[in-house]
């Protein structure tokens, strides 16, 4: 019976670990990402190269390099900086608005405001301390500095609130037809993405620090996959989540959206400038929170072109010609098959009249 019992305890402990493991069911879909996108790589490697001979350099080069270079990022743009205050230079047009907004209107105001009352009570401190005001002032009402403490703040925040919300409303404008449309979906703990309009899908895991710094790139900022996308051109991302709320946040382009479970939120930005910029989760969604960063290269739309090919994908403009050759196509060969019922009813009509002529003849005779 003892026997029984200890072969019994030490089953119970040779299995613990992997019913412990078994509970992660995150690590799963993240390890097995990697390994998705490494397929994809190979294959989207082989097509261009298979495709057309006149293959580049790089689609030559082995399988494991990508076939589209990646740009270095520069110090300074699209990343934070050590020791630096204030915010990252903008690149796009309603960023760079909205951070004059902060440095030139709303800065000032709040140094002026809190240099004001602190002053004021130092005043009020000194003046009105008990050694140098024994006798004080019974005075519970004036109404002259009750309107005008009462107005002023008012006119100051409305002052504010006009181009606030005129600012505000702008960033949430929806986006014109013509843009490129990027689904951002947050997962524990990497970033999914989908380009909808050209049929390509990819995920973005953090690079290890060391490999980061091989690419000179910043660790704890640097993804396998980067978002590619063209500058000068309308940009519509559609951020959602696949588990819990996560962040879709790139503080050179202004932009941070939530991506809720079941939800879609939608965000528009136009970049100005090539380059490299860099992002992370702003919502805190878990143990690996912080190492789900977001690397955005825009390029210009030609470059963004040659990419999606090197991806698979395919242009929206490509997609719809072939499209409408396709269309083409089959309205042809319904015209062609028209035309051949045609002509067989046509071969087939003086056959039946002859028919109906012999059976009219014989019931003439018949009768
Ligand atoms: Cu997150």
């Amino acid at each position: 019976m003892n026997m029984l019992k200890t072969a019994l305890a030490a089953l119970c402990m040779a299995l613990a670990p992997a019913a412990a493991q078994a509970q992660q069911p995150a690590t799963a879909p993240a390890a097995a990402a990697p390994a998705a996108e490494a397929g994809t790589a190979a294959e989207n490697a082989a097509t261009p190269a298979a495709a057309d001979n006149a293959a580049t350099p790089a689609a030559n080069a082995e399988a494991a390099k990508p076939a589209f270079p990646e740009a270095k990022p520069v110090d300074g743009i699209g990343q934070p900086v050590n020791g630096a205050i204030g915010l990252q230079p903008q690149v796009t047009k309603l960023g760079g608005e909205a951070h004059w907004m902060h440095d030139y209107i709303l800065m000032p105001i709040m140094t002026i405001i809190s240099l004001f009352v602190l002053l004021l009570m130092l005043w009020v401190v000194a003046r009105y301390r008990a050694k140098a005001n024994p006798v004080p002032s019974k005075t519970t009402h004036n109404t002259f500095i009750e309107v005008i403490w009462t107005l002023v703040p008012v006119l100051i925040l409305v002052g504010i609130a006009i181009p606030s919300i005129s600012l505000l409303a702008r960033q949430y404008k929806p986006a014109p037809k013509d843009a490129v449309t990027l689904k951002a979906i947050g997962n524990q703990w990497y970033w999914g993405y989908e380009y909808p309009d050209h049929g390509i899908e990819l995920t973005a895991n953090m690079l290890p620090e060391d490999e980061a710094k091989k690419r000179g790139e910043p660790g704890l900022l640097a993804v396998d996959n980067r978002v590619i996308l063209p500058v000068g051109v309308p940009i519509k991302v559609l951020v959602t989540a696949n588990d819990v709320i996560h962040s879709w946040a790139v503080p050179a382009f202004w932009i941070k959206m939530d991506a809720v479970p079941g939800r879609t939120n939608e965000v528009t930005f136009t970049i100005d400038k090539p380059g490299v910029y860099y992002g992370q989760c702003s919502e805190l969604c878990g143990a690996r929170h912080a190492y789900m960063p977001i690397a955005v290269e825009a390029v210009s739309p030609e470059q963004f072109a040659a990419w999606v090919k090197t991806k698979g994908g395919k242009m929206p403009a490509e997609k719809a010609a072939e499209e409408a050759a396709a269309a083409a196509a089959e309205a042809a060969n319904a015209a062609n098959a028209a035309n051949a019922a045609a002509a067989s009813n046509a071969a087939e009509a003086p056959a039946a009249n002859a028919a109906n002529a012999t059976n009219a003849a014989a019931a003439a005779t018949g009768s």
